[in-house]
């Protein structure tokens, strides 16, 4: 028969074709329970238990309604006991006790806050905590605490980079670095990634790759942009990385891992925006409430164009559907899957692609459109 995760996939599909694009208040009640049990399970350090509680709040997205039985759920694929069990109580009691308990411990508050801030990871976070530190406040102050350039840009900006993107941001963001990259190189093709791709309204970043049409032009040209735009003072912060494909990913080398490397620069721009737009002003009343600017997190990554269907796939995202197809290709297809290649190690060669549509055929699926990775 066929395998789990291909019936999943295709399930899903199906599912997705048929949801209504309107969240209904309910799911989202369950969907953000499974995701709080989710992320204590990874501040406590279970990852296998913060992934189940991913893949349980991943399916009721893809539901095309809103669950309203028990018996609906067992008919679902990925619901193990606990994340049935906290399920069935908010279908009954519209709250879950246990998450309610998550949310008030300290420690979860503390890694939450924490680990929203741009360059802190769950090891930061967690040494932090132990340290008795409780609030940016307490960050902001401690004489001792030494931060990377990355946090303290994070912790600057930590109120407008916890604010959604819109839509509009994104495009403009885009149309920016498009002009620049036009000035030294024309013909650059700049794509809209991330969840602005899959048709999200606003997230929490700007991911945009970088290529051209003839192989090796896009070289150097990252570093060209960001000193242009720095120039105009538009950049806040940057951490430009050099590519490492050549040395670090080839044939054999047969990485797994999710390691990226293409040349980018995880950055965070400064975008003008009106003044009276968005609750910028309404946050509060010190001198700083009517800046007309606000920090946006932007992911630049320049891709040579035989690469360039790997790292539209693999920036596309979701990060849980990036997951589940690489863990397909592997565990079905024997087919190490990246945002570089797609590497058979059964017949030992590398599969070239010149579109997603041929990564999809080479995993023997059926295409999913952007808007159908939400998982
Ligand atoms: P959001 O920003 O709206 O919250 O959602 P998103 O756009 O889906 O999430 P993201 O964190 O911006 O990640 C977008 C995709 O980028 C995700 O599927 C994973 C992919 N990605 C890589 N390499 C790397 C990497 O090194 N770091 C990060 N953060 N994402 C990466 O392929
Ligand atoms: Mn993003
Ligand atoms: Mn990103």
């Amino acid at each position: 028969g066929r395998s789990p995760m291909l019936l999943h996939i295709s399930w899903f599909t199906e599912c997705m074709a048929a949801r209504e694009p309107v969240k209904i208040e309910p799911r989202h009640l369950l969907e953000d329970a499974l995701e709080t049990l989710s992320k204590e399970a990874s501040f406590c350090g279970s990852d296998g238990r913060s992934l189940a509680f991913i893949r349980a709040a991943s399916v009721l997205r893809s539901l095309p309604s809103t669950l309203t039985t028990i018996e609906e759920l067992n008919r679902l694929p990925g619901f193990g006991e606990h994340s049935k069990r906290v399920v069935q109580e908010i279908l009954e009691d519209g709250f879950s006790a246990e998450v309610e308990r998550v949310t008030q411990k300290e420690k979860y508050q503390t890694m939450k806050l924490f680990t929203n801030i741009f360059g802190v990871g769950m090891k930061t976070a967690n040494r932090w905590y132990q340290e008795g530190l409780r609030s940016l406040g307490d960050l902001r102050n401690s004489q001792k605490l030494k931060l990377s350039k990355q946090q303290e840009a994070g912790l600057q900006h930590y109120e407008d980079l916890n604010m959604p993107v819109s839509r509009a941001e994104a495009d403009l963001i885009a149309k920016m670095v498009e002009e620049v990259a036009h000035s030294f190189l024309p013909g650059t093709i700049i794509t809209l990634a991330g969840g602005f791709r899959r048709g999200k309204l606003s997230g929490h970043d700007v991911d945009i790759l970088i290529t051209h049409a003839q192989e090796g032009r896009e070289e150097g040209l990252l570093s060209k942009v960001i000193g242009q735009l720095q120039s105009q003072g538009l950049i806040l912060y940057h951490d430009l990385k050099r590519n490492s494909y050549h040395d670090a990913f080839s044939p054999d080398s047969k990485s797994t891992s999710n390691m990226d490397h293409f040349e980018r620069s995880f950055s965070i721009f400064r975008l003008k925006v009106a003044s009276h737009i968005g609750d910028i002003g309404a946050r509060d009343h010190s001198p700083e409430s009517s800046k007309d600017w606000k920090a946006v997190r932007v992911d630049l990554v320049v891709t040579p164009i035989s690469q360039y269907p790997y790292a539209l796939l693999g920036w596309t995202g979701s990060k849980h559907f990036e997951r589940e197809l690489r863990r397909f290709s592997c565990n079905e297809k024997k087919m190490v899957l990246n945002s570089h290649a797609l590497y058979d190690t059964v017949e030992q060669k590398i599969l070239a692609a010149t579109c997603e549509e041929d990564i999809f055929l080479y995993l023997g699926l059926e295409y999913m459109p952007p808007s159908d990775r939400n998982a």
